[in-house]
C-alpha cells in the first residue's frame, strides 16, 4: 500500500483549460491494465465509475494514518477522523449547494438513502388510500421500496407513463397529481436509457400540490452540476462508486424541516442524546440518521471525489462526455442491426442499444473477450424493458476519462458480434 501511495502523490491532477483525456486518463491506474490480452475499454461506468489515484491516496492516507471511530473518542485521532468525516460533508454540501451541512445525510448509496426517506418519512406520513407517483422509468431501488410502503399502508402506487423515446409524459404526470398523492419519487436521469428527466419542471408541479418529492440523482452526480435549492427539492440521493469514490459511500439530501420531523431510519450508537430504558431522546441531524459506524474512509474518499471533480471542472468533464455520446451515437446508429433504444432528446452519458438476432448478453460476453466492459440485461429496471417489449438491452455508459478511440473499438467490436451471429 506503502509504495503504491508514494507513486499516487506523483499524479496530482490540475487544473486544465482543454480537456487532455490522455492526461486524465493517467490518473485512473485501473484504466493502464489489459484485459483478454487487450486494452482494458472501461464502459460500464453507470453501474460503477473508476476511482483516481487522489482518492485512493486520501482513503489510504485515512487508513495508514488516521484510522479511529468517529465523534466518540477524546483521542488525538478520533478527532482527526471526525474532523475528515464532517469535512467530507462540507463538501457534499458544497457539491449540491445545500443550505446546510445537516441536511446531507451519510449513507451507503443510493438504494440506502431511498430506504431511508421510505422508512422516516412515508412509513410516518403515507397511510391508506394515499397514493404515491414514481415514472416507468425507475431503477428497482426507486420501485420497490415504495411498493413495500403500499403494501404495508394501503396506498397505491401510480406510474408516469414514457413514449417509445423514453421520455416521461408530462400532461399524464399532471393527471396522476390530485389530493390524494402524498409523495413522488422520480430518477433525474434514467440508467436504462440515459434521458435526463425536467426535474425541475417535476418538482414544481408536486409543490403545487403541497407534495413532497425525492429526486434519484444516482446517474446525475457523476455527470452533471446538482442544486438542490434551485430545483428545491425535499430529497435527492447519490451513490459515491458511481461517482469516483469508493463503494460503501453515498448522501441523501433532505430539507431540514423534513428531516427534524422524520422517524430515524435505524436505531443505535451515535444516533441518541440520552438512552433509559424507558426512552430514548435522539439526536439532533445529521447524527439522527446515521446509527452505527459509518463507512468513514468511504464518505472521506467520496469528499476526495468531490475535490477531484472541482479541481478538473465538472462542466468540462460534462462537455466532453456529451461529445463523447454523441460521437458514439452516430457511430453505433450507423451499423446496420444495431438499434439504439433510448432516443430522448436531453440524455446523458448512456447508451442502451440491441443488435438484430443477438441477446444482448452474448453481445456483452464477445465484447468482453475484446477488453471491452459493458453491462447487459435488464439494468435492474424491468419495467423499461417490459414497456419498451425487450427482454434486455447491451449498454455502454461513458464517463470523462472514455476516449473517441475507444468507442471506434466498441464499435468494430459490435460488427463483429454482427459478424459471428450472421
Ligand atoms: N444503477 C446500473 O448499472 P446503488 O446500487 O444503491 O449504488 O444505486 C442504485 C441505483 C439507483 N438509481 C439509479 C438511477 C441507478 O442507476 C442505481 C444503480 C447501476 O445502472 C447498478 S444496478
Amino acid at each position: 500500500m506503502a509504495a503504491i501511495v508514494e507513486e499516487l502523490i506523483t499524479i496530482k491532477p490540475k487544473p486544465r483549460d482543454g480537456w487532455d483525456v490522455e492526461r486524465i486518463r493517467k490518473d485512473f491506474p485501473v484504466l493502464r491494465q489489459t484485459v483478454n490480452d487487450k486494452p482494458l475499454v472501461y464502459l460500464d461506468n453507470a453501474a460503477s465509475s473508476q476511482v483516481p489515484m487522489m482518492v485512493i491516496e486520501r482513503g489510504a492516507q485515512y487508513i495508514e494514518q488516521e484510522h479511529s471511530n468517529i465523534h466518540r473518542g477524546v483521542h488525538y485521532l478520533s478527532m482527526k477522523a471526525t474532523t475528515a468525516y464532517e469535512g467530507a460533508r462540507e463538501k457534499v454540501k458544497r457539491f449540491i449547494n445545500a443550505r446546510e451541512a445537516k441536511e446531507c445525510i451519510f449513507v451507503r448509496g443510493a438504494t440506502e438513502g431511498i430506504n431511508l426517506v421510505m422508512h422516516g418519512y412515508g412509513r410516518k406520513f403515507i397511510g391508506p388510500g394515499d397514493e404515491i407517483v414514481i415514472s416507468a422509468m425507475e431503477h428497482h431501488a426507486n420501485i420497490v421500496p415504495w411498493q413495500m410502503l403500499c403494501e404495508e399502508k394501503g396506498a397505491k402506487l401510480r406510474v408516469i407513463p414514457m413514449n417509445d423515446a423514453g421520455e416521461l409524459l408530462m400532461d399524464e404526470y399532471d393527471a396522476l397529481l390530485n389530493e390524494k398523492t402524498r409523495f413522488v419519487a422520480v430518477a433525474h436521469v434514467s440508467n436504462a436509457l440515459g434521458t435526463i428527466n425536467p426535474v425541475k419542471e417535476i418538482i414544481e408541479r408536486a409543490h403545487k400540490y403541497g407534495v413532497p418529492i425525492l429526486i434519484d440523482g444516482a446517474q446525475q452526480a457523476p455527470h452533471g452540476t446538482i442544486d438542490v435549492q434551485d430545483l428545491d427539492c425535499d430529497f435527492y440521493t447519490f451513490s459515491g462508486h458511481k461517482m469516483f469514490a469508493p463503494t460503501g459511500s453515498g448522501v441523501v439530501y433532505g430539507k431540514a424541516r423534513l428531516l427534524e420531523q422524520m422517524n430515524p431510519f435505524q436505531g443505535g450508537g451515535d444516533m441518541i442524546k440520552s438512552v433509559t430504558f424507558e426512552k430514548t431522546i435522539y439526536a439532533d441531524l445529521p447524527n439522527k440518521f446515521e446509527a452505527g459506524t459509518p463507512a468513514i474512509a468511504s464518505q472521506i474518499g467520496l469528499g476526495a471525489a468531490i475535490d477531484y471533480l472541482n479541481i478538473i471542472g465538472r462542466e468540462k468533464a460534462a462537455a466532453y462526455e456529451h461529445e463523447l455520446l454523441r460521437y458514439a451515437t452516430e457511430r453505433l446508429s450507423a451499423i446496420e442491426g444495431v438499434r439504439i433504444i433510448g432516443t430522448a432528446r436531453e440524455k446523458l452519458s448512456v447508451l442502451s442499444f440491441t443488435i438484430e438476432n443477438v441477446h444482448p448478453h452474448d453481445i456483452g460476453t464477445i465484447l468482453d473477450q475484446q477488453g471491452i466492459a459493458i453491462r447487459a440485461g435488464h439494468h435492474c429496471a424491468q419495467p423499461v424493458m417490459q414497456r419498451l417489449k425487450i427482454p434486455a438491452t447491451a449498454r455502454a455508459s461513458f464517463a470523462f476519462y472514455n476516449t473517441k478511440a475507444e468507442v471506434d473499438v466498441l464499435a468494430d467490436a459490435i460488427e463483429k458480434v454482427i459478424e459471428v451471429f450472421s
